[in-house]
């Protein structure tokens, strides 16, 4: 597939995804999500690809819904729940599902389905000139992309009704200070050291982080006695894994390992 609105670049074993639509802050377009989805789909079945960075062009990472198109001037009401069910749905799905670490590298201001786009993620790094913003109250819509889920999950249910109803702006700051975001580098440098960080995640064990990304995922549905028979499961085949062997040998050898994700 050809792509017009988004960017893609393997460095190693990183995958790099990057919307490009800096004049409209990023928004997705019905194009930009089908673009999306194929490039997820594309790190699901590509072994190689060990992790994948999610970012955007300019001062934006993404302003959620392009609203030009969501409700056409000239056209009857937009079909919402089509555009929720095609569009958001199916990427927030690819994130979760996605069995390898998928880094947010939020830029600038996430807003609407481009804030809970990045709480879909695994890591979320931020520059200090970046933002989230539950923007839907704002336009009389209700949270999608999975944010009822997943910041109520993160800050708890005041909190999160709050951030929701009043859209209020949350600073990288205040997001780290929420447990959200992981690191906050200068927007100067954010390009280069949001993919030096990437690059250091994808050679980290990899498929014990994707089993991490799974165990800490179902845990949600299952009780302790679930849990703890799920890590068994997951713990065996991470036991199993060459990193596995690679990290207690060069333990023992004082020395760095070299993992493979394998
Ligand atoms: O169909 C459905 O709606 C269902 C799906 C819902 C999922 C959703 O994501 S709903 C939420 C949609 N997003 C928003 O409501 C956010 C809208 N944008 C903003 O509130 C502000 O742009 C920001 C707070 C994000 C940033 O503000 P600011 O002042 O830094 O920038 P700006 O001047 O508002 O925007 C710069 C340009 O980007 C501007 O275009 P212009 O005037 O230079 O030609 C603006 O129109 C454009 N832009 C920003 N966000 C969007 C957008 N164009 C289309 N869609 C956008 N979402």
């Amino acid at each position: 597939m050809e792509y017009k609105n988004i960017l893609t670049e393997t460095v190693g074993g990183l995958f790099i995804i990057t919307i490009n639509r800096p004049d409209v802050l990023n928004s997705i377009n019905s194009e930009t999500g089908k673009e999306l989805q194929h490039a997820l789909g594309y790190c699901a079945d590509t072994p190689g690809i060990r992790a994948v960075l999610l970012t955007g062009t300019g001062r934006a990472f993404c302003a959620g819904q392009d609203l030009a198109e969501a409700l056409p001037k000239d056209n009857p009401p937009a079909d919402i729940a089509t555009i929720v069910r095609e569009t958001y749905n199916p990427i927030i799905l690819k994130l979760k599902n996605l069995s390898k670490p998928v880094i947010a590298g939020v830029n600038g201001v996430a807003a609407g389905a481009g804030a809970n786009i990045a709480l879909a993620c695994d890591l979320i790094v931020a520059s200090d000139k970046a933002s989230f913003i539950q923007a839907f109250s704002k336009i009389g819509l209700i949270p999608d992309s999975g944010g009822t889920y997943t910041l109520l999950r993160h800050v708890g249910y005041h909190k999160a009704f709050s951030l929701m109803a009043f859209g209020e702006k949350l600073s990288s700051e205040e997001a780290r200070n929420l447990g959200i975001v992981y690191r906050i580098f200068s927007f100067e440098s954010f390009v280069e050291d949001v993919k030096k960080f990437a690059q250091q995640v994808a050679s980290m064990p990899t498929l014990a982080l994707s089993l991490t990304k799974e165990a800490l995922n179902k845990s949600n549905n299952n009780d302790l006695e679930e849990q703890l028979e799920l890590e068994e499961k997951l713990q065996a085949i991470a036991g199993n894994s060459y990193d596995y062997k690679e990290g207690v040998k060069a333990f023992l050898e004082k020395r760095n390992p070299e993992f493979k994700g394998e």
